[in-house]
């Protein structure tokens, strides 16, 4: 197996985890509706997955778009709302769904777009984070894996709009100008 295809994390880890989340997630809110907002497109399979493993009565999913705009691999610090969500979060549990936490740029835009809203609660739950990488900081409850600062693929996370379909998440290393044979 080449460096580009090194799986960091199985999908066994990742199922474990998403289950004792979904487990603190459950024991920390009180019943009534809990808003899972997912940031498209990355966190599409988390969340799939977290809302399945809660065993709340009420968890409403949404979805929301962000761009953050610079070079392929890291952000500018611009950042815009391309879809934003279809219902008013004013006085409810909201909980922000990420794939991965890097510079933190994506995540401390939207955590004060939302607070703006009134939210009764406003939390986060990311499957990973990059802590070494951040550059603005961010307020994160739930955090599934930290991980080195290596770029990442699968269960969601993509290159280029490939390997989101991964079932585990592996390490590309060779990006620029190589064959990736992860898919193969
Ligand atoms: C990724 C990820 C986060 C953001 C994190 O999204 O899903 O939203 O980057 O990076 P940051 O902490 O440096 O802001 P991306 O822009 O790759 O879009 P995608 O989810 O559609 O792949
Ligand atoms: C965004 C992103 N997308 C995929 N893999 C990573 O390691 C990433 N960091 N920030």
């Amino acid at each position: 197996m080449s460096a580009a295809e090194r799986v960091l994390i199985t999908r066994e880890q990742i199922q474990q985890r998403v289950r004792e989340l979904a487990a603190k997630i459950d024991a920390d809110y009180p019943d009534g509706p809990l808003y899972l907002v997912s940031i498209l497109k990355g966190a599409f399979v988390f969340v799939a997955d977290l809302a399945r493993a809660l065993r709340r009565p009420s968890v409403r999913i949404e979805f929301m778009g962000i761009s953050s705009y610079g070079s392929e691999k890291t952000s500018s610090g611009q950042v815009k709302v391309t879809r934003d969500l279809d219902v008013n979060i004013e006085g409810c549990d909201v909980l922000i769904v990420e794939d991965i936490i890097d510079s933190g740029v994506t995540l401390s835009y939207l955590a004060r777009l939302l607070q703006q809203r009134r939210p009764k609660s406003l939390e986060i739950v990311t499957l990973l984070d990059k802590p070494e990488r951040r550059i603005r900081p961010v307020n994160v409850k739930y955090v599934g894996f930290r991980i080195p600062d290596e770029f990442v693929v699968g269960y969601g996370l993509d290159y280029a709009e490939d390997y989101r379909n991964l079932s585990d998440i592996r390490v590309l290393s060779q990006i620029e100008g190589e064959e990736h044979s992860l898919l193969a």
